[in-house]
């Protein structure tokens, strides 16, 4: 390799290995990457869980060429631009009944910083400002910031980091052996949600202000919510005036066959995080939804004062709004916010028929989402995962490993013939890795 790879410290990456042996991608189209010595890859991971319309996608280019041209930047503090006010009208159609105001960020993890705030200073405006707890929950990934990992519960992303937020506690994971090779929602764990009544008795309702899950966790493994449990979850919450926010980076956008996971399981939360495949991963953007009631709390100071003390320098930046309205438009076009329901029983068929091959202990789905897990090699976690990684992008197929769960999470855009080839390459693979 010519190129010179020493400056570049990448993130979540082994830099050491990368570099002795680089993986690299110079063009994507629908279905597919290339490298840069023209070898085809099919995508099993949209990117990385964001490109749901397939890439480069041709309302989404245009959009962003003419934007650039037509209007780099502005302001995004006291100024506005069209573009800002269509997409959040067009977002809120989207989003279940209540979620009717958005917030722009520029990433997953600051939309999960932006709703842990958004949830403290609406208790405080109403006068419960004794409400600062934060509760996340085991095996939760909310991004890199440090509310994000301070509620997230995956150790390796929070022991190097000192002390974190304070006061923040965690319910258990929803992750339970009894529910091996489950097709969809599994049966047990739905009183695992009790924990939040553990953490009321514990701390005392008064002092908690809000509860953040992943509908779907995908970081870590894809964990579904077993049947009944985000219903539990909501009701707690409403009993105690505790807020439920959903983290939906991944499962916003379609990827489990309904427009949001709110949407898909009938359980709405006060406040919901997006980003990924708002833009169809094209530029960076994230969003938080808030209900009506959330908003309103802050709008009661002088007319003249700034309600809410956040924001960043590209919140709603034109190429990000002019890229999201392209991808809403091929979203809508294509009918790919619920072409995953569709897709779903040959996609949950193929990942299921993994099942015996060598070292599989679980087999998880939903929707476009599969996770595969292996029996770790003895003491070395996550090196099996990794093997068939890399064996899979020799054959030209991304996937992503974590731990040792290969997850799969294709473009909406996938067709029968990708499924087989997903499925083909990766058991040829596990019988490799055995
Ligand atoms: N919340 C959730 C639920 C996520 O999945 C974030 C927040 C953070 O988003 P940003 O845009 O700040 O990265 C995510 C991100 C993986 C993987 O391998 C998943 C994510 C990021 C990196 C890797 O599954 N999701």
């Amino acid at each position: 390799m010519s190129q010179n790879l020493d400056a570049y410290w990448m993130p979540f990456t082994a830099n050491r290995q990368f570099k002795q042996s680089p993986r690299l991608f110079s063009r994507a189209e629908g279905m597919h990457f290339w490298t840069p010595e023209n070898r085809q890859v099919l995508d099993g991971i949209a990117g990385l869980w964001c490109v749901n319309a397939g890439h480069a996608r041709p309302k989404i280019v245009e959009a962003i060429r003419q934007q650039a041209s037509e209007m780099d930047f502005a302001p995004p503090f006291n100024m506005g631009h069209p573009k800002q006010f269509e997409l959040a009208e067009r977002l809120v159609k989207l989003t279940p009944p209540g979620l009717s105001k958005v917030f722009y960020t520029n990433s997953g993890s600051e939309s999960v910083d932006t709703a842990l705030k958004m949830a403290l200073a609406y208790h405080r405006a109403r006068g419960e400002g004794s409400r600062t707890r934060l509760i996340g929950r085991e095996r939760g990934y909310h991004g890199v910031n440090f509310g994000g990992i301070s509620v997230g519960g995956m150790v390796a992303n929070r022991k190097m980091f000192g002390t974190l937020l304070s006061g923040v506690d965690h319910i258990r994971h929803t992750h339970d052996a009894r529910n091996a090779f489950s097709k969809g929602q599994p049966a047990h764990g739905a009183e695992l949600a009790d924990d939040l009544e553990r953490l009321v008795a514990l701390h005392d309702a008064s002092t908690i202000a809000a509860v953040i899950v992943e509908p779907v966790a995908g970081s870590t493994g894809v964990l579904l919510p077993p049947k009944g449990y985000l219903e539990r979850l909501r009701s707690i919450c409403d009993k105690y005036g505790i807020l439920l926010i959903f983290d939906e980076v991944i499962t916003g956008f379609g990827r489990l066959g309904s427009p949001f996971a709110a949407t898909h399981f009938g359980v709405t939360p006060d406040l919901m995080t997006v980003a990924k495949g708002l833009t169809n991963g094209s530029v960076p953007m994230g969003a938080v939804f808030a209900s009506q009631k959330i908003h309103d709390a802050f709008m009661n100071g002088p007319e003249h004062v700034i309600e809410f003390f956040h924001g960043y320098t590209y919140s709603g930046h034109p190429l990000a709004c002019a890229a999201a309205l392209g991808t809403l438009d091929t979203y809508a076009d294509e009918g790919l916010l619920t072409r995953g329901a569709k897709m779903a029983a040959t996609f949950e068929n193929a990942v299921h028929s993994l099942k015996d091959m060598p070292n599989v202990v679980d087999v998880r789905n939903i929707g476009l989402v599969g996770g595969i897990e292996l029996a770790p090699i003895a003491g070395e976690p996550g090196k099996r995962a990794f093997s068939v990684f890399l064996d899979c992008w020799e054959k030209g197929l991304l996937i992503r490993t974590t731990g040792d769960t290969i997850a799969l999470s294709p473009p909406l855009i996938i067709e029968n013939k990708h499924i087989d080839q997903i499925v083909g390459t990766l058991s040829d693979a596990l019988k490799r890795a055995a």
